[in-house]
């Protein structure tokens, strides 16, 4: 341990990071997330070697608070008093905690009804103020970004188009060259507005360039069958999918993304709803791990590429859960299905309902 461990981002990695003097010290205790071999999960994908990078063990319950922290100590540093987002509802969670923390007005502007509702919540307990719009969260972006370039009402914006936001999510790829001693072989990783897999690439291309490690990853990302812009190669306008966090049609960071699967040698490819659910449930039921369904078309998507033999099964493959799975609870009971037993409060009853 370095001493600065469990202090935060800014404190662990601020070398790394664009700060100054003037930088507030901001923490919620982000990142230090666990790296998990998962054994069991990987046995059943004929993978030896198979990590998970459970980010929804951020204060917030995503990665999103690694780049929130940045671009929020970054927007005060500025003199910002407000700050603005739109999301699919990790990124308005975290502005909201990032923004009550320092005292700032946070706005989040959301596609109405279509967020998880653990992540609506956190935003309205901290006080944001939430704006639902009658659109998708391409549309809702394009409204935040025209508000935030308008000098009548100023205010930050903290979408991953901020490149604080980017600045920030590198670090996980940081952590996890450090707990492996060396970069993965495969770094695998859902794709939405495509933000991450850029700040992960860029993490690897730092520590790569700065020798801290030989090898960068090849960059697998994953959207979902529904919302697959960049897989089929133009917008979406009409994106469907149940994991919502990534229910985006047309990716900020697009170009950079595809930039960093070419350089790496690594591929963006689609998992349909089925196969992201079943990852969902794999993971909790073989692993004890619940994250969001988003996050498990990470894992949706290695299990193809192994069964395919594109994965070999001593490959070292870390697969990043954006999200914690208590975020999204209508999801969770619909993927549980109805298996609560009852009884009458006695031993034998419940015995006999277990049918010991
Ligand atoms: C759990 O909160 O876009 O490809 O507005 O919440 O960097 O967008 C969330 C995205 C993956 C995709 N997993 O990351 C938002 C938002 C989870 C997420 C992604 C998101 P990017």
């Amino acid at each position: 341990m370095d001493g600065t461990v469990g202090r935060g981002l800014l404190a662990r990695y601020g070398s790394w990071l664009p700060l100054t003097a003037a930088t507030p010290a901001l923490s919620l205790g982000e990142g230090g997330t666990p790296l998990v071999h998962v054994r069991r999960l990987g046995a059943q994908m004929g993978l030896r070697n198979l990590h998970v990078k459970v980010e929804g063990m951020n204060p917030t319950g995503s990665f999103k608070d690694r780049g929130m922290v940045v671009a929020v100590a970054k927007a005060i540093e500025a003199g910002a008093q407000s700050v603005i987002c739109a999301s699919t509802g990790n990124t308005s969670a975290s502005a909201a905690a990032y923004g009550a923390a320092s005292g700032l007005e946070v706005v989040v502007v959301l596609p109405k009804g279509a967020i998880a509702v653990g992540k609506l919540l956190q935003a309205l307990m901290a006080g944001a103020r939430v704006v639902a719009v009658d659109g998708n969260f391409d549309e809702a972006l394009a409204v935040v970004r025209e508000m935030a370039a308008d000098d009548d009402h100023p205010t930050t914006l903290v979408n991953s188009v901020n490149p604080h936001r980017i600045a920030g999510q590198k670090t996980a790829a940081f952590e996890i060259c450090d707990d492996l001693g060396r970069a993965p072989d495969f770094l695998a990783i859902p794709v939405g507005n495509a933000g991450n897999i850029c700040a992960y690439w860029a993490g690897f291309t730092e520590y790569a360039m700065a020798g801290v490690v030989e090898q960068r990853p090849r960059m697998i990302g994953f959207q979902a069958a529904g919302a697959a812009p960049i897989v089929l190669g133009h917008r979406v306008d009409h994106p469907e999918t149940i994991a919502s966090a990534i229910r985006i049609g047309n990716p900020a960071s697009w170009s950079l993304a595809t930039a960093a699967r070419d350089e790496s040698g690594g591929t963006i490819d689609a998992v349909t709803d089925d196969e992201i659910i079943a990852a969902y449930q794999d993971l909790a039921r073989s692993e004890g791990i619940f994250c969001e369904p988003s996050s498990a078309a990470s894992i949706a998507g290695v299990r193809r590429m192994a069964a395919a033999g594109e994965i070999e099964p001593d490959a070292l493959v870390v697969a990043v859960l954006t999200g914690n799975g208590l975020k999204d609870p209508n999801t969770a009971e619909r993927s549980a299905g109805d298996r609560i037993i009852e009884s009458r409060a006695t031993m034998d009853a419940v015995r006999a309902a277990l049918g010991w």
